[in-house]
Order: C-alpha cells, then sequence, then structure tokens
C-alpha cells in the first residue's frame, strides 16, 4: 500500500548549514505541505537551530532535535530515528543531505518505491544516476569505495555510501540501533548492511548527485580512513554480527 506524506519523516542532520536549512526547509514542505521534517543539529556555531527555531511558527511538522556533546552525524541520524519511531503516524523515514546534494523532488518518486520494498535508495551507481561538478580525485574515491564496500560486505546495491535513504519504519525498527557503532559514511553502510542481514528488499532509484551548493565542505581523511576499515570490522566479527 502507498504510504501517505502525512506518515512519512525526513530527517535532515545539520553542522553549519545555515546557507542552507531555510532553503531546504521551505523546499520540502511546499513539494509535500504534510510531511514532517526532523532537523538534528549539532550546535552548529553558525547559528543553523536558530533558524530553524525562526521556521517552525510557519511549520507545524518541522521539529529541531537540538543535540549536545560530541558532533556526530552517525549518532545524529540515530537519535532522530529513534525519536520518529516512538511516533505512531511514522511508516517511512527519509535521509537527506541539507545541500542539495539530494534533490527534495525524488522524495516522491522514494516513497513510491516503498509499495513494493522496505528500503528505496536515491543510486549515483545504478543506470541514469550521476554526480555532478566532482573533481576527478572525488569521483574515483566514491566510485572505488564503492566497488571496495561491495566486494568485502557483498552488498546487494550499487551505491553502499549514499546517504539519500527511504526506509520502512518497520524495517528500521526492526535493526539493533543500539549496536550501530560508526559515523559519517562507514554509518551509511553499517545500517544498510544491518538492514540488508535483516532480510530487507532494496531498490535503488537514479539520481544525479549535485555537489553541495552552499557552505563548507566537511569532507576529512578521517571520515575516510573510517569507512575504509568498517567493512573489515564487521567482516571480522569486531561489530555486533550476532545481534543481527
Ligand atoms: N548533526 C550533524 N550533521 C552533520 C555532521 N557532519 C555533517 N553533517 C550534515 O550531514 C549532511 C552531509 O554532510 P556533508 O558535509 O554534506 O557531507 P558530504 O556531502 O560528503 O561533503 P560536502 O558536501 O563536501 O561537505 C549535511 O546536511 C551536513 O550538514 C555532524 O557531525 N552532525
Ligand atoms: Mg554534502
Amino acid at each position: 500500500m502507498k504510504i501517505a506524506t502525512r506518515n512519512a519523516a525526513v530527517v535532515v542532520p545539520t553542522f553549519n548549514e545555515a546557507e542552507n536549512v531555510a532553503k531546504i526547509v521551505e523546499t520540502i514542505f511546499r513539494l509535500y505541505p504534510e510531511i514532517h521534517l526532523l532537523i538534528v543539529d549539532d550546535q552548529s556555531p553558525d547559528g543553523t537551530a536558530g533558524i530553524v527555531r525562526g521556521l517552525q511558527p510557519g511549520h507545524p511538522n518541522l521539529e529541531l532535535l537540538a543535540r549536545s556533546g560530541a558532533p556526530s552525524f552517525g549518532r545524529s541520524y540515530l537519535d532522530g530515528f529513534r525519536l520518529l519511531l516512538a511516533k505512531e503516524w511514522c511508516q517511512a523515514i527519509v535521509t537527506m543531505d541539507a545541500d542539495f546534494s539530494h534533490d527534495p523532488a525524488v522524495i516522491a518518486r522514494l516513497l513510491e518505491l516503498l509499495e513494493t520494498n522496505d528500503v528505496a535508495l536515491g543510486s549515483r551507481y545504478v543506470a541514469g544516476g550521476s554526480v555532478g561538478n566532482w573533481a576527478l580525485g572525488r569521483r574515483l574515491l566514491s566510485r572505488a569505495a564503492n566497488s571496495y564496500v561491495r566486494a568485502v560486505l557483498g552488498l546487494p546495491i550499487r551505491d553502499a555510501t549514499c546517504g539519500f535513504m527511504c526506509m520502512r519504519a518497520g524495517a528500521l525498527a526492526a535493526i539493533p540501533l543500539d549496536a550501530i557503532v560508526s559515523d559519517g559514511y562507514a554509518f551509511l553502510v553499517e545500517l544498510k548492511y544491518k538492514l540488508a542481514r535483516q532480510g530487507c528488499r532494496f531498490r535503488e532509484n537514479p539520481i544525479r548527485f549535485e555537489e553541495r551548493r552552499e557552505g563548507q565542505s566537511k569532507m576529512s581523511m578521517g571520515k575516510i580512513w573510517e569507512s575504509a576499515w568498517l567493512p573489515w570490522r564487521i567482516r571480522l566479527g569486531a561489530i555486533g554480527r550476532q545481534r543481527l
């Protein structure tokens, strides 16, 4: 059965997205007036959370989770998931970036695909998918990371590091969120791995991934190393396989 947008929530983690956050909020609600939107901010020094608070009176379905403690992309998503899975109306959860790399217009298609799948991905690496404006180095790195992760983990998907995901709430609720240990791109891989191990049906929908429109890039060597190491940690059993 089709999931109505009023039963779906989009989670967007933010760190220093003052230049993007108002635009992404307005764009999402213009396209889907009934959808729920949760921004999970990590005490961004640029005042991202304050901008969200300022938008809340105009958007009753806009929620802000202002985290404290050490910033973490992965923990932000996990806190957001837990908050949403406790809501009775929540049947689907979409993850996406604040910087317009993921086109909000695609959310409708991903939700449609949940009629016959548990997880729908906005994929750069299936026929019809692409990346815009990426320098050759980053293009190669992303391609190599994907092939590597697929080879080591045997994931049935082409874009294992993508951050544009749409999941049935029931599927997400069935995996042990507390057992997810990684952060950054590795978090996105570990999440897909756990969903796949749970027996979820995946479907990839081609997207064009755009370079961030505004704001500073947060790519770092630390994040890349973590992603390189994660598949082996999973395979070697260091990451709670027994709990799957
Ligand atoms: N809450 C939270 N959000 C984060 C953190 N790091 C990144 N984000 C957000 O996660 C999303 C993806 O991060 P990006 O910085 O766009 O990552 P990327 O696309 O690989 O790299 P660039 O676009 O080049 O910066 C964006 O909405 C970021 O604001 C974090 O530590 N905490
Ligand atoms: Mg980005």
